[in-house]
């Protein structure tokens, strides 16, 4: 595995690149051009400066997340042509400068959601948490509205400005939109970008829903193994991968998460990991835990063992972390425990392969 840490850019982000290169055995940044909308072309210029900041700190740039897709190629509308070619063209820029994995995901209107952004923990730290019953009382205009408020001030991925203003009319464009267009408009996506991928040797790696379901009525493809199968068969290629988020797919029960790791590493399609825990609460109901076992409902041993053991050689980040030490951060994105995150996630790695190798 090759370990990385997620960084929104400079001046956009509370914690530094100096701070990163601390982190033990962390060499690389997953990082994102936030400032550019859905559908944008990324210039060689712009991605150069931002990469070679990051050379300049002494880490690597390797994975991007993410390069959003707009939302005009997921309802299939004429335009998407337009939109597709900018997204092979920042596909072909990013491969030119060294990006082997890019992020992306094809959720309608809402990326990943949450009903509270700072949920207090009995320990004092906030954490990210999620409750369907309070979502059910919400329409995704209030959605948007708490999110923006409980961001602090920082943009959250996937919340971009605009959005709010958007929504209904995006909404609208969804009704009577099923799973089964959604899947179909996914494919064209596929089939006209993956042969831009393999040619400059980026591996496309999709997010999975966030929670693990349908929400507000809007088709989703990416929370179950038979879904995400389906999406693999779409086109058959190494470049057509996944991101696999223990978090998002852990956050449905139904997931077998060590056997759904072994599952899609055994195809070659899993090139980026976020590694998280999270701890059911109820029915559709969970707060993201710190990274250990014993903190969620997790076993992120077996996490770990059912990556090394798949011959897992992609990148691995650790994903959201609690709010703690009276750090003002963006929700999910501190530096505090997501380091202990990293940290346990090495000394898993650790012990597995030894384990492994030592017998
Ligand atoms: C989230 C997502 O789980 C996560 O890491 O922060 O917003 C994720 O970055 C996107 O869904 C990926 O496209
Ligand atoms: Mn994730």
């Amino acid at each position: 595995m090759k370990t990385a840490f997620r960084w929104y850019g400079e001046g956009n982000d509370s914690v530094t690149l100096d701070q990163i290169r601390q982190i033990p055995s962390c060499p690389s940044i997953v990082g994102v051009l936030d400032s550019k909308a859905a559908g944008e072309v990324w210039t060689p210029e712009e991605i150069r400066a931002y990469r070679e900041n990051i050379e300049g700190h002494g880490l690597r740039l390797e994975v991007i997340e993410s390069v959003n897709v707009h939302e005009d190629i997921k309802l299939g509308l004429p335009t998407r042509d337009e939109y597709i070619n900018n997204f092979k063209q920042t596909i072909e820029n990013l491969g030119k400068q060294g990006i082997r994995v890019v992020c992306y995901n094809f959720m309608p209107v809402i990326d990943f959601a949450r009903t509270d952004w700072a949920k207090e923990m009995p320990d004092g730290s906030t954490a990210l948490y999620f409750d369907q019953k309070v979502l059910d009382k919400m329409t995704p205009s209030d959605l948007v509205s708490s999110t923006m408020e409980e961001a602090e001030g920082f943009t959250l991925p996937g919340w971009e400005e605009g959005r709010l203003q958007m929504l209904k009319d995006t909404m609208k464009q969804y009704e009577g939109v099923t799973k089964e267009d959604l899947r179909r408009n996914y494919q064209y996506f596929l089939e006209a970008v993956i042969p831009t991928c393999e040619q400059f040797d980026v591996k496309l790696a999709v997010h999975p829903d966030d929670p693990g379901w349908e929400i507000f009525g809007l088709p989703r493809l990416a929370h179950t193994a038979e879904e995400y199968q389906k999406i693999m068969d779409m086109v058959d290629s190494p470049c057509n991968g996944i991101t696999f988020c223990t978090g998002s797919l852990g956050s449905n029960p139904e997931n077998d998460i060590p056997a759904m790791i072994r599952h899609f590493c055994k195809q070659g399609r899993v090139p980026f990991a976020h590694v998280r825990n999270v701890k059911y609460l109820g029915d559709k109901e969970f707060i993201e835990s710190g990274h250990l076992s014993s903190d969620g409902s997790l076993d992120m041993y077996e996490i770990i063992r059912a990556f090394y053991e798949s011959g897992f050689d992609g990148y691995i980040r650790p994903d959201h972390g609690r709010a703690i030490w009276g750090e003002k951060c963006r929700p999910g994105y501190g530096l505090y425990d997501r380091a202990l995150g990293l940290t346990y996630i090495n000394g898993l790695w650790e012990a597995v392969e030894k384990n492994a190798t030592h017998k």
